[in-house]
Order: C-alpha cells, then sequence, then structure tokens
C-alpha cells in the first residue's frame, strides 16, 4: 500500500490526501513533522534530503514535492476529469498549480508562519503587511480566471483545483484582523463562489477543513 509521510494538517499533506481521496487510491499516512518531529533523522533524510513533508513510497518508489506527488499519482492512476486527458485542460490545471507553487504559495508562507506561529513581539510585521498585501493581490487574478470557468481549468474539479484549493481554506481562517490586516481578506465573488464549491465537497470538509497550525 502506499505511504505517506506528513502530520494531517499540514496544507501540502492535505494535496495527497485529498488527491488520493479523489482518484480513490489507499494508502498509510504515517505522523512525522511538527510538533511529531522526526525529519532529522538518516532514515527521513535518505528519503527526502529537503526534510520536509509530504514523502511517499509507492512499492519502493520514493517520491517529494507535493505537486510532483499529486501528478504521479494522477498519472498512475488515470481518472478523468481530476486528471485531464486532453493536453489543453490539463496544461491549465498545470498553471494553477505552478502559480500556487511558485507565486501565491512563496507570498502566503512566511506571513502564515508568523501570524499563525509567533508570538507577537516576535513577529515582522513589515513583511506580513507586504506578503499579505501581495497575496490579496494575487488572488484577484485566480477570481478573474474562475469569472471566466466554473473551476480553475474549466468545466470540471481537477487536480488543478487542490494545491489553490487548500490555500483558500488557509486564507479564510488566517486571523488577519489579528494583525490588522482583514481589509486585505476581500471576498471576491467569483473566488468566494468556488470556495462554495469546494466546501459542498464531502473530500474537502474532511480533509482540508480541519483547522491550521
Ligand atoms: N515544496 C514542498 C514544501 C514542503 C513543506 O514546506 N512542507 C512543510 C509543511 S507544509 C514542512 O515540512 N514543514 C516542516 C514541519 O512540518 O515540521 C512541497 O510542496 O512538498
Amino acid at each position: 500500500m502506499l505511504k505517506l509521510w506528513g502530520r494531517k494538517n499540514s496544507s501540502n499533506v492535505k494535496k495527497v490526501m485529498w488527491t488520493c481521496a479523489e482518484l480513490g487510491v489507499p494508502y498509510e499516512r504515517i505522523d512525522i513533522g511538527g510538533p511529531f518531529g522526526g525529519l532529522n533523522t538518516d532514515e527521513y533524510k535518505a528519503m527526502n534530503p529537503m526534510q520536509l513533508i509530504p514523502v511517499i513510497d509507492d512499492d519502493g518508489y520514493v517520491l517529494w514535492e507535493s505537486n510532483a506527488i499529486i501528478r504521479y499519482l494522477s498519472a498512475k492512476h488515470p481518472h478523468d476529469p481530476f486528471a485531464p486527458s486532453d493536453v489543453k485542460i490539463r496544461g491549465h490545471a498545470d498553471r494553477w498549480m505552478e502559480f500556487q507553487s511558485t507565486t501565491l504559495g512563496p507570498a502566503l508562507g512566511p506571513a502564515f508562519v508568523q501570524i499563525v506561529r509567533f508570538k507577537p513581539e516576535d513577529r515582522d510585521m513589515k513583511m506580513i503587511a507586504t506578503n499579505i498585501e501581495k497575496v490579496a493581490g494575487l488572488w484577484q487574478h485566480v477570481d478573474r480566471q474562475l469569472g471566466q470557468t466554473k473551476w480553475l481549468a474549466g468545466d470540471n474539479f481537477t487536480m488543478g483545483d487542490v494545491p489553490l484549493g487548500i490555500l483558500i481554506y488557509t486564507w479564510d481562517q488566517l486571523k488577519l484582523e489579528d494583525v490588522g490586516l482583514a481589509q486585505h481578506r476581500e471576498k471576491l465573488p467569483n473566488l468566494w463562489r468556488w470556495y462554495e464549491q469546494l466546501q459542498a465537497m464531502k473530500n474537502y470538509r474532511d480533509i482540508v477543513m480541519i483547522g491550521l497550525t
């Protein structure tokens, strides 16, 4: 059976759990990272030298980087429309996955960590304000897409909705009011309609909507 290393409240581990649920792939998950620790053992470093979660082991095939894992599982267990067989639709799905990992995720990540895990006196408020403002602007691009299509890659829910689908929950739940930045969480109409579509999905409620760390 597929093995997945990572605590279940990590956004990147949620990506893999959600993908497995959509594709009907059974897995065994091992708690590691965060309060569980365990990322700096030689055994773990041999699997993932970055010492991060998630990692999968599929019958001896080891893979890290969450979006690569989504793509691997989607290719191994073809399931249209989640893993689109049409290359143009797949390209659109890939584009929004890249946008999460290269653009919106790196802007949200450092601010998220400080708002959720740092004491107020230890926070770098300038960085937080700059990054939150940037993220708010990036969501407008997503909103524009969703003004044209029901889901990010077109008419159907696909793997392209997974990475940003997790971050919209983070964005909704993040206590921006605690850092005086709540005005940046504008409930963009298309974006929030998409978020409601996601919340109507059982896998989303069970796997993604379980709180932030
Ligand atoms: N680009 C990597 C990022 C992985 C990453 O940053 N994982 C975080 C959790 S979301 C982590 O391992 N943090 C250390 C920890 O949880 O102890 C991916 O997408 O898999």
